[in-house]
């Protein structure tokens, strides 16, 4: 049995060891993905981010638990990008939701970077791939940081959760433009710390003042993740926010989008790959001599490399 046909029927073993395999080999797991991929689609994948320490783990463990409660299935992803440590344990531990970890219903992984912050992203992508065909009804995916490598891995999200609390030293200030931006809804966490109603009022000024997308205003959230407060509102808020996406066609047309920019990033992966090997299997020397010689010039070297894709060798449409 493949590890795709294993995942397929429920095996939570072969499920851990694909992903595994997604993390730290992964052209090996391109055949398995592939027959997966047609059991994909059907999961709501909510990216959380925030500042460290924010609450965010505290808050996915919470929110997945009432998920539970409302009869559906739950896979965690975290990705920390400053952490070589990939595996459950650790999670485990952060997530500080121990009965989350042996429910069945529940997957939970943590994920480094091992190598590139470009891989990591990749990476987080096939494994929410994975998740999904397993049937996972709900995805979170949390990223620590509001930098652009969090974007980056965020933008794989219906829908993003951006995750504040009181106390940030300039408060909204902090907040980068391109998290503004990304976020689909608000949580201001540990509500009950000082200075929580501030943050939520600057929010929402920030909000009145900004010229986004007007079909969607983010709601503002306030949360006490330890006690369980608030939580229930948020649910229905992320609930909320497929719903409208599914209303006005957008929830497709930002999937659209994401395939089109992961079949470019494939492309641009698997062309660079074969580039290389042509160069070091010698198969370009006599381009070159040409070139050194100036008996051709390096733009119609690069369109006579290119000619089998394009194949007029000018470049544009075939
Ligand atoms: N007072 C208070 N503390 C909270 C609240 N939510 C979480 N915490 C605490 O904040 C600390 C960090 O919580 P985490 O859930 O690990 O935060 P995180 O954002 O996932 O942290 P990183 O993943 O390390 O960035 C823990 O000690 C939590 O118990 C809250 O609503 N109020
Ligand atoms: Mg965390």
């Amino acid at each position: 049995m493949t590890l795709a046909e294993g995942i397929l029927a429920g095996d939570q073993r072969a499920l851990a060891r694909l992903i595994t395999m997604v993390e730290n080999r992964p052209q090996e797991a391109i055949s398995d993905l592939q027959a997966l991929y047609p059991h994909t689609g059907k999961a709501l994948v909510v990216g959380i981010t925030g500042p460290p320490g924010a609450g965010k783990s505290t808050l996915v463990g919470r929110l997945a638990k009432k998920l539970r409660q409302l009869g559906k299935t739950v896979g965690i992803i975290a990705v920390d990008p400053t952490s070589p440590f990939t595996g459950g344990a650790i999670l485990g531990d952060r997530i500080r939701m121990q009965e989350l970890a042996t429910d069945p219903g529940v997957f939970i992984r943590s994920m480094g970077t091992r190598g590139s912050l470009g891989g990591l992203a990749k990476a987080t992508h096939n494994v929410i791939r994975i998740l999904d065909a397993a049937g996972k009804d709900y995805i979170f995916v949390e990223t620590v940081g509001v930098g652009q490598s969090e974007v980056d891995i965020v933008k794989t999200a219906d829908t993003t959760l951006v995750v504040l609390v009181p106390g940030l030293g300039d408060d909204i200030q902090t907040i980068k433009a391109g998290i503004l931006e990304i976020a689909d809804i608000f949580v201001v966490n540990k509500a009950d710390r000082q200075g929580a109603d501030r943050v939520v009022a600057e929010l929402e000024m920030m909000l009145d003042l900004s010229n986004r997308e007007a079909a969607w205003r983010p709601p503002v959230y306030s949360t006490i993740a330890t006690t369980n407060k608030g939580i229930d509102a948020v649910v229905e808020g992320i609930e909320g926010h497929i719903q409208h996406l599914r209303q006005n066609g957008q929830l497709e047309v930002r999937r659209r989008e994401r395939y089109r920019t992961e079949i470019m990033a494939i492309v641009e992966e698997e062309i660079k790959a074969r580039l290389l090997d042509l160069w070091s299997a010698g198969g370009l020397e006599q381009l070159l001599e040409k070139v050194a010689a100036r008996e051709k010039d390096p733009f119609a070297a690069a369109r006579e490399i290119l000619q089998p894709i394009t194949g007029n060798g000018k470049g544009g449409t075939p």
